[in-house]
């Protein structure tokens, strides 16, 4: 819980953030609406800034030029990333799809809504399982109200593009606009290329990109919308699977020299056509000179995906607990409040944007709805500040098929919590027991296991994840698997593979 010495310095950096806003709202073109406060009359917005923001499906913390990528080519993130805010400890909620939008849409840890993974929470071969998982859900229920929603009552209109993941339509939790958007966790519309079937998307030219296409009704829906203010949720399909990239740039990469890390060609195709999105993007909000008005955000949904990239230095990917798997490249943009070329070193989760955006539009946040995260708000514009939270906390009680078990098991994870506390991470797996405690700030490659050194902080980071969990009633499976057989149990695995989705 913040302090009372926080909750002072947040007022006078929300204060400070609020005085440049005027600044800049004098000098804006557009003609949109007055003043609103939340719900402790402590952030009074005179002008409600746009929202533009990026969602980028499977991104890696490294995939992107500014994070250090040896191989794809993204100048125009790059350049977001100089213009903006680097959050250099930003995490996803989950290591895969489903579970992290669904707690970014609600604002709310994973037990809360119970969707903990994608599909299937027995993913994997059923003789290798000691236990039986958490049940799963697959649609976020309506009872949960989304930041789309909040949005919605402060005079937004929003849009979802891409891929949703999280029910049949985003129109029905709260977005006016659903382009492309239903259940589909990857591209099942037709893939990457046109001609293809995705709800409200009318086939063009034979051969069209769907992140180019996505990116040309994001700047439509700019436009259609300038006089704002706007909520544009440009939610990529990209980069997930199935590997597709443009020809051209497909081509591109394959004539460049093989690098270390970042080999694949298509995969490098798919990730510039993100940063082309994020460029032509930027250049419709300059060209109606709405930049200054608008927040850009660019995050992703979970870790890259070890079958088609690395998260060099990271350990791991999509799937797994480890850094590699949740931590995220993030960037936020908002002239006259952030500074260009600033770093913010502050861990942030995706639970935390949706509070984040009601503080920064000013809207009420919703009646008797419990948010799980912290407005990052304040770091806007003083990043070197804290938030004053004790943790952050990951709930995965599933399967996931696939190689990444650090005992060298057949599963990229099996059911695990995680919490990172400062500079401390500890991971405790549900079938062994086992604990791993990790100094991120020495050892970000989490190759150190400190649990038995460091015992005394083991038990502080496992006492509050236990408290967590019981706080959020979170189920810890416990029950043995009938089908389980020790045999079936082989010894791949070394943390560094996970062919299959
Ligand atoms: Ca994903």
């Amino acid at each position: 819980m913040p302090t009372i010495t926080s909750q002072s310095l947040r007022s006078i950096l929300t204060f400070q953030a609020i005085a440049v806003l005027l600044t800049i709202s004098t000098l804006a073109t557009s003609t949109s609406t007055a003043s609103a406060a939340d719900s402790n009359g402590k952030h009074n917005v005179t002008k409600k800034p746009n929202i533009v923001f990026f969602f980028i499906d499977d991104l890696g913390w490294t995939d992107v030029g500014f994070m250090g990528s040896d191989n794809h080519e993204t100048p125009n993130i790059d350049r977001l990333a100089a213009e903006g805010l680097v959050f250099t400890d930003a995490y996803a909620c989950a290591p895969n799809c489903a579970p992290s939008r669904a707690c970014l849409m609600s604002g709310q840890y994973t037990p809360r809504h119970g969707i903990f993974t994608v599909g299937d929470p027995k993913r994997g071969n059923h003789a290798q399982r000691k236990l039986e998982p958490a049940p799963n859900k697959t649609v976020l229920d309506d009872e949960f109200v989304t930041i789309a929603e909040s949005l919605h009552t402060n005079g937004y209109v929003s849009a979802s593009m891409g891929k949703w993941h999280l029910g049949a339509d985003p129109t029905t939790q709260g977005f006016d606009i659903n382009i492309a958007g239903k259940e589909w966790g990857s591209p099942s519309g037709g893939g990457y290329h046109s001609p293809y079937n995705y709800p409200n998307l009318v086939n063009k030219e034979p051969g069209e990109y769907l992140t180019d296409r996505l990116t040309a009704e994001a700047c439509q829906f700019i436009e259609e919308n300038q006089d704002g203010p706007f909520f544009l949720y440009l939610t990529h399909y990209a980069v997930h699977t199935p590997i597709q990239g443009r020809a051209d740039l497909v081509k591109k990469y394959k004539a460049k020299p093989t690098p270390k890390h970042h080999k694949n060609a298509a995969y490098a195709a798919m990730v510039e056509s993100v940063d082309h999105s994020v460029r032509d993007v930027l250049a419709k909000l300059d060209d109606l000179k709405l930049a200054d008005e608008t927040i850009v955000l660019f995050f992703s949904d979970n870790g890259g995906f070890l079958g088609a990239t690395s998260n060099h230095p990271l350990r791991g990917g999509k799937g797994m607990l480890y850094e590699g798997g949740i931590r995220e490249p993030m960037i936020v943009r908002w002239p006259g409040v952030t500074k260009p070329g600033t770093k913010c070193q502050e861990p942030v989760i995706g639970v935390d944007f949706y509070p984040t955006l009601l503080e920064v539009t000013g809207t009420k946040r919703p009646n008797d709805y419990t948010l799980d995260g912290v407005s990052f708000a304040p770091l806007l514009s003083a990043p070197e500040s804290s938030l004053d939270r004790p943790a952050l906390f990951w709930h995965f009680p599933c399967y996931l098929q696939g190689s990444g078990d650090p005992n060298g098991g057949p599963f990229r994870t099996t059911p695990a919590g995680a919490i990172r506390m400062g500079r401390w991470k500890l991971i405790e797996w549900f079938e062994t027991g086992r604990q791993e405690l990790y100094n991120l700030h020495d050892d970000i490659s989490e190759k150190h296991d400190l649990s038995r050194s460091h015992d005394d902080k083991r038990k502080e980071l496992h006492d509050a994840m236990l408290a967590w969990r019981k706080k959020v009633n979170a189920p810890v499976p416990a029950t043995p698997n009938p089908q389980y057989e020790p045999k079936a149990k082989s010894g791949s695995g070394n943390g560094k593979r996970g062919r299959k989705k």
